[in-house]
């Protein structure tokens, strides 16, 4: 059995797979040459040669029990018609989106736009890198997604607060964008993801009084919706402050968490499988702080079943040779 799918399926607590989340791209030199000439993200995530390349890239590197799709979250306000480009040391920049206009976007204009991600997870799947290892597919929350889609702008950059208070827009763009949050799931699967992370980066924004509207209910939406898939589904919700009441609510087959949280409390809260926690820092200090930092993780998560990955992305001047050390260290421990 695949490992990670024993950890969450079987629980089975004697192994620690190991993937780690943005392990196809900016760290790799081999990604940065491809990049160097695709100028257009937008379009390299849609070229069906490029996709299974830096996919596989950290796998012909690096002993990963798992490959992610490279892609991006982004990928879905792309499909539905909104301008999406990446400029240089500035992030992602969206353009104006029409409410009217996307409720009316037909699913197989939307599924066609995204057709080359798909062939690429079918190219990917049958590669022989991939033997006995899972194929993640992904998604953006409709939070998230929708933190950038009417922000236009990473959050990190500025954040326009007076949209967000805007509950009657909010409410009716997470349903329109969740039915295509669920399409983009079912076409991932259908084409060869074996699991599905569901990346909550912005969860930590919302209020309180919010949180059930946002995040809660539209998750566990599009969770149960996976599930009955027959596929497993691991949630990120980046910056919430209660794991356990979202756990308890949402339900997914795993939780990643984030390193502002303490693991220890969150072996006391959770019953279903652990993801990730180290800060992505400890691959750029010395090897001992990464191994004492790693052996942490394991020691608290030994008899629970824990996927090894981080807290957030792999930062992109991260030395390749310190991901190798600590996946090797995982193994070994
Ligand atoms: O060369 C470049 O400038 C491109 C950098 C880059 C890469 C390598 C972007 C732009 N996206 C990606 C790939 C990507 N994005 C993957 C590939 C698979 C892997 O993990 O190896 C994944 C899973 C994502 C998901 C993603 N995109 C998230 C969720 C995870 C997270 O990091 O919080 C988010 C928020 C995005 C938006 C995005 N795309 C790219 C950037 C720089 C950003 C973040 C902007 C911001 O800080 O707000």
């Amino acid at each position: 059995m695949k490992p990670i799918h024993n950890c969450i399926v079987n629980n089975n607590t004697t192994i620690n797979p190991i993937w780690l989340m943005r392990q196809a791209g900016r760290y790799l030199p081999e990604f940065r040459e491809i990049r160097k000439k695709n100028k257009d993200f937008i379009e390299l995530c849609l070229n069906k040669k490029m996709v299974p390349e830096i996919t596989l890239q950290p796998l012909k590197r690096f002993d990963f029990d798992a490959a992610i799709i490279f892609s991006d979250i982004l990928m879905i306000p792309y499909a539905l018609g909104q301008d999406v480009v990446f400029s240089k040391g500035l992030g992602p920049k969206l353009g104006n989106i029409n409410l009217n206009k996307i409720s009316k976007i037909k699913i197989d204009k939307f599924s066609n736009k995204l057709k080359p991600v798909y062939e690429s997870l079918e190219i990917i799947s049958r590669n022989k890198l991939l033997k006995n290892k899972d194929l993640i597919g992904f998604v953006g929350a409709p939070w998230t997604l929708l933190v950038y889609m009417i922000n236009k702008i990473s959050p990190k950059k500025e954040l326009k607060k007076k949209f967000f208070h805007d509950r009657n827009t909010i409410n009716k763009l997470i349903k329109i964008v969740n039915n295509f949050i669920k399409i983009h799931i079912s076409n991932q699967i259908n084409h060869g993801a074996t699991i599905i992370q569901i990346f909550d980066s912005w969860a930590g924004l919302v209020k309180e009084e919010d949180i059930e509207n946002y995040i809660y209910t539209p998750t566990k939406e599009i969770v149960d919706y996976t599930k009955k898939l027959n596929v497993p589904v691991i949630c990120f919700p980046r910056g919430i402050k209660n794991y356990k009441k979202f756990v308890n609510f949402v339900n997914p087959n795993a939780i990643s968490i984030d390193y502002d949280i303490d693991p220890k409390q969150i072996l006391k809260d959770i019953k279903i499988p652990v993801q990730g926690g180290p800060n992505p820092k400890i691959l750029l200090g010395d090897k001992n702080q990464l191994k004492k930092e790693a052996f942490k993780y394991l020691k608290i998560f030994k008899d629970h079943p824990y996927i090894f990955n981080l807290g957030h992305g792999v930062l992109p001047e991260t030395d390749p040779k310190m991901v190798e050390y600590l996946i090797k260290f995982v193994k070994d421990n």
